[in-house]
């Protein structure tokens, strides 16, 4: 058996070219459009711009009823029209830009109705390849919706594990949302099994805005952040073209396979369009950034100004923290200030770079994202200062003992082989579950720990629940894997402490309140802590599942179910 590690480890030596992914080579050799786009030629779309903030149901104000459709748009003016999915809330979509173009507005306490109606292609379309390896129904476009954060029960979760199938053209899926959860950005994708990384790569992906009375998204509101026009979203998302419009998706060469390890544009896309361009009054503005690639860990820089991060997946923090790097992986959120004063008349790029060690991600470098462009007048004054204190809170489960500890190995099988595959704890998505998994008794404290015996970091994401990150601890994973290696690589359940060649290091300070979704750096093993209840009014037992946010990973088949029981 050859893992990642193992390969890239022993590959070095043989020959650099060897030692890259393969799905590295394949991106670089195929850019055929890249060349063609001029970057920061076209605005960001912004809500109400190029974004369509939801419409609800004509007679009901808590009720949204959404139609994924194809349609095209142009991505960029050099491009011919792109054809992707997208989530259409009744309006025709007139007012969708780019690629990435609808948003619900919420409110925290307020349940929402929501249902999507597939009406795509029976079949999947030429330039998104599917593998029927993995697809429970072949070629069939399959859809199934997920709300990434969201507080729900089982059933209105878009859980595979429950619907493999999904739903298919003209069938229905609903779900009720209870909003039972502070204000924060959530985002609802395509979750359907075997098919979640083309459907998110085909269009798939909305912003899920959660207010409360403090966070109101207007300005000035109780906490002293910029709101209205000076709140932006910028969910970034990389890609590759084909000459004629189409979104490229590479295939493998390997006999037999069209699944990739990872999939990584060589165009970034900010808002669903090509190489923005952003202008920007010289006073403070409140970014809301969401990592929406499938398998790209950014590592983001604006240049001039600070971050000053008030917020990431669950919710504001107590205080802003100024950060100078924003390593974010798939499906993580950050809630910045950036502070234009002192930058009237000049011109910022926010830049991505190659995240350090121990964050790795096998990606090409790709170091633009879009441009910002300060004016000189300011039309409405916002906040006079960063402020000293928010009205959110840090991630502190101190409620009761840790009534089990959770021990979930992450593995990469037979890399470059028709076999390859990620998996948890050596096992297959459709495996039973064993009794070391996570059964967490509704109500009680779990620690789960991510052993990553592989090369690359896992951004695992636990549905229903956030939590707090513990700690990493680097440990010997030669000698773990030696000691509970299985045929699918280690199995789940032995507490690798005593192979630990370090203390536990504190998570980041990025990392200070509720998450749901954490990077699990290889040579580490992650703790997280999590109270596992249920909404207002749902009984255990409720299925879930808990999965790697690389879209690829998680398709095939790094992703398991697990239940909250009585
Ligand atoms: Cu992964």
């Amino acid at each position: 058996m050859i893992t990642r590690r193992t390969f890239l480890k022993y590959g070095a030596g043989a020959s650099a070219a060897l030692a890259l992914p393969w799905t590295v080579r394949q991106a670089f050799a195929a850019r055929p459009a890249r060349s063609m786009l001029t970057k920061y030629i076209q605005p960001l779309p912004l809500p109400g711009a190029g974004i369509v903030v939801a419409t609800h149901s004509p007679m009901n104000p808590n009720q949204y009823a959404f139609t994924q459709r194809e349609i095209m748009r142009q991505l960029h003016p050099n491009l011919p029209p792109t054809p992707f999915f997208a989530y259409d809330d009744g309006s025709g979509l007139a007012g969708q830009a780019g690629s990435f173009g609808m948003a619900i507005v919420s409110h925290s306490g307020t349940p929402l109705d929501v249902s999507y109606t597939n009406a795509l292609p029976l079949i999947y379309p030429e330039w998104i390849p599917v593998d029927t390896r993995l697809t429970p129904l072949g070629n069939q476009v399959r859809a199934m919706t997920h709300l990434h954060g969201a507080f729900v029960a089982g059933t209105s979760d878009g859980n595979p594990a429950i619907t493999p199938d999904g739903f298919g053209l003209g069938q229905t899926q609903t779900t009720h949302y209870p909003n039972e959860q502070p204000a924060t950005l959530l985002w609802f994708h395509d979750h359907a099994l075997g098919a979640t990384r083309l459907n998110v790569f085909a269009g798939l992906a909305a912003a899920y805005i959660l207010r409360d009375q403090y966070d109101t998204g207007s300005e000035p509101n109780p906490i002293g952040i910029p709101g209205g026009a000076y709140e932006i979203p910028l969910v970034i998302q990389d890609r590759q073209f084909n000459p004629d419009g189409t979104f490229l998706y590479p295939t493998s060469d390997i006999e037999g396979v069209t699944w990739i390890g990872e999939y990584f544009g060589d165009v970034m896309l900010v808002n669903g369009k090509v190489w923005p361009f952003l202008d920007v009054e010289p006073r403070m503005y409140r970014f809301r950034i969401l990592n929406g690639c499938n398998a790209r860990i950014l590592n983001l820089d604006i240049g001039g100004p600070d971050f000053w991060q008030i917020g990431a997946e669950g919710g504001m923090w107590d205080i802003p923290v100024p950060v100078k790097n924003l390593v974010m992986a798939p499906a993580e959120r950050a809630d910045v200030l950036v502070d234009f004063s002192n930058f009237a008349g000049q011109t910022i790029v926010i830049k991505n770079h190659k995240p350090h060690s121990p964050v790795s991600n096998p990606a090409p470098e790709l170091p633009q994202v879009m441009q910002i462009r300060v004016g000189t007048n300011v039309s409405q004054q916002g906040p006079a200062a960063i402020p000293s204190s928010l009205l959110g809170g840090r991630a502190a489960i101190v409620t009761g003992p840790i009534a089990a500890t959770r021990y979930i190995t992450l593995n990469e099988i037979d890399v470059d082989e028709p076999t390859w595959f990620l998996n948890l704890n050596g096992l297959h998505f459709e495996d039973p579950i064993t009794d070391t998994e996570p059964a967490p008794k509704v109500g009680t404290v779990e620690d789960w720990v991510y052993i990553n015996v592989t090369g690359d970091t896992h951004p695992m994401h636990t549905h229903l629940v956030t939590f707090q990150v513990i700690g990493r601890t680097p440990f010997d994973v030669e000698a773990y894997e030696e000691a509970f290696e299985g045929p699918n690589g280690v199995t789940g359940g032995h507490d690798p402490s005593s192979f630990a060649t370090g203390p536990e290091e504190p998570p980041d300070p990025t990392e200070r309140g509720f998450k749901d979704t954490v990077k699990a750096n290889p040579g580490y093993f992650t703790r997280i802590r999590a109270k596992f209840d249920l909404p207002t009014g749902v009984t255990a037992p409720q299925s879930y599942v808990h999965h790697c946010h690389i879209v690829e990973h998680e398709d095939n088949d790094m992703m398991r179910p697990f239940t909250v029981i009585p």
